[in-house]
C-alpha cells in the first residue's frame, strides 16, 4: 500500500514538476500497446533473435547482479559483450560520434531526452517485450518528461545523487562540532569540509552530477538556464576546492575501504559500499544521506541505440531484465529501487524497508526532480565544472 502511495506521489511531483506541456500522451493509434495495458497483444510465442547471436551492452559500472548476465547468455544462446561508462558526458559523445557498436544502451533521462530528439535512439519492440507490464505505471508516466510517448526508455534503476557518509570516521574528524541539519554542508560548506579533508572529501567526476546538487544548495535551479548562477555556483565551490581529494565516480571501495569520509555519491553505491566494509570487517557505519533540502533524483533507462545491430536480441535482453525476479535481484544486490512493480513485490525486506532505497513519500517530496539540459546549460555546467576542478 506504502508502495502504491510512493508510486502515486512520483507521478504526481513529477508531472508537475513538468509544467504545462505534460498532457497524457495522446492514445491515438499507436503501433504498439502503451506500457501499461495490460491486455496481451499478439505476442511471439517466444523471443526473436537475430541471425548473429551477439549482443552489445554499454551500462554504469556496479549496476548489474552477479551472474545475470550469464544467465541471460546461458537460456538464450546470445553472447553478451557488456561495458561499462562512468558518467552520462561518456554515454552521449559516443552516441553523437555514433556507431558506437553497442545495442542497448542506459542512459539518464536527463540526457536522453535531447538522444530521442536527436533521433540517437530506436523506438523498443513493445512487441517483443512483453514484460513491460511489470513495469510501475507511474514510474513509466514520469518518463513521458523525457520519452512523450513511452517509446524509447524503460528504466533500468533510478536512484539519487546524494552525500554519503562514513559516520564513524565523519564525527571524529569534526572533533567536537555536531553534524550539520544540512547534510550538504558536510561537501560544501568550508567549516565543514575544512576538518572532513583530513578522512577524505570525494566527489563524482561529472559537471551534471556536481552543478545540479551545488545549484541546488545556493538556492537557484538545479537545471538553469541562467549565467549568473552558474557563476554564483562556481564561487560556491571555489571555496571548497581545496578541501576535495578524490573526483571519481567509481567510488565504491574508496568509501568502503576508508579512503573518502564523506562523499557526493550515488545513493545506492554508497549502500554498496556500506556492505561492502562490513564484509570485510570493518565497524564503520556508512551511510547514504536524505539531505533536509533533498537529493538529486535520476532514472536510468535501457535504450536501443539507433543503428543497433541486434535490436531483437535487445529486446529479448530487456524483456528478460523485466521480469520481476531479475528486477528484485538488482534492487537487492546493486542497492537502487526498481521501476519493476511486479518485482517490488519480490524485494527482500530489508532493502524494502530501508529508506535510502525505496524512500518514502514525503521525502520524495522534497527532491530535485528530473527535467533535462538544454544544450547551453550542459555547456555552462561543463565550464563551471572545469574551471571547479583545475582550481581556476
Ligand atoms: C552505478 C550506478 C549509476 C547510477 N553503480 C548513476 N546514474
Amino acid at each position: 500500500m506504502k508502495k502504491q502511495v510512493l508510486a502515486l506521489a512520483i507521478s504526481a511531483i513529477l508531472l508537475a514538476a513538468c509544467g504545462k506541456k505534460e498532457e497524457p500522451a495522446p492514445a491515438a493509434a499507436p503501433a504498439a500497446p502503451v506500457a501499461a495495458a495490460p491486455a496481451a497483444p499478439a505476442a511471439p510465442a517466444g523471443p526473436v533473435y537475430d541471425d548473429e547471436k551477439v549482443l552489445n551492452i554499454y551500462n554504469w559500472p556496479d549496476y548489474v547482479p552477479e551472474g545475470m548476465v550469464a544467465a541471460f547468455e546461458k537460456e538464450s544462446g546470445i553472447k553478451v559483450n557488456y561495458d561499462t561508462f562512468e558518467t552520462n558526458e561518456a554515454l552521449h559523445a559516443k552516441l553523437v560520434a555514433g556507431n558506437t557498436g553497442y545495442d542497448i544502451v542506459v542512459p539518464g533521462t536527463v540526457f536522453a531526452k535531447g538522444q530521442i530528439e536527436g533521433g540517437l535512439l530506436q523506438p523498443l519492440k513493445k512487441d517483443q517485450i512483453p514484460n513491460l507490464a511489470n513495469m510501475d505505471p507511474a514510474i513509466m508516466a514520469t518518463l513521458t518528461k523525457a520519452d512523450p510517448e513511452n517509446k524509447h526508455l524503460v528504466p533500468w534503476a533510478w536512484g539519487f545523487t546524494t552525500v554519503g557518509i562514513n559516520k564513524t570516521k565523519v564525527e571524529k574528524a569534526l572533533g567536537g562540532m555536531a553534524m550539520p541539519e544540512n547534510a550538504w554542508d558536510l561537501v560544501f560548506k568550508p567549516e565543514y569540509t575544512s576538518k572532513l579533508k583530513s578522512c577524505g572529501i570525494a566527489y563524482l567526476d561529472s559537471p551534471t552530477e556536481i552543478i545540479p546538487v551545488a545549484l541546488h544548495y545556493i538556492g537557484k535551479d538545479a537545471y538553469s538556464n541562467d549565467a549568473a548562477d552558474y557563476k554564483a555556483a562556481g564561487e560556491m565551490l571555489a571555496k571548497v576546492r581545496k578541501d576535495v581529494r578524490l573526483f571519481s565516480s567509481t567510488m565504491i571501495d574508496d568509501i568502503a575501504g576508508g579512503k573518502a569520509c564523506v562523499s557526493i555519491a550515488w545513493s545506492g553505491d554508497v549502500n554498496i559500499a556500506a556492505g561492502r566494509a562490513t564484509e570485510n570487517g570493518s565497524k564503520d557505519v556508512i551511510e547514504a544521506m536524505l539531505p533536509s533540502t533533498g537529493a538529486l533524483i535520476f532514472f536510468d533507462t535501457m535504450a536501443v541505440t539507433k543503428d543497433a545491430k541486434h535490436p531483437n536480441n535487445a529486446a529479448a535482453f530487456i524483456d528478460f531484465y523485466l521480469r520481476p525476479e531479475n528486477a528484485a535481484l538488482m534492487s537487492n544486490e546493486m542497492g537502487y529501487p526498481t521501476g519493476n512493480k511486479a518485482g517490488v513485490a519480490q524485494v527482500k525486506p530489508e532493502i524494502a524497508s530501508n529508506k535510502t532505497i525505496f524512500v518514502e513519500a514525503d521525502y520524495f517530496a522534497k527532491m530535485i526532480p528530473p527535467s533535462s539540459f538544454t544544450n547551453e546549460a550542459r555547456e555552462a555546467m561543463a565550464n563551471t565544472y572545469n574551471a571547479f576542478k583545475k582550481g581556476k
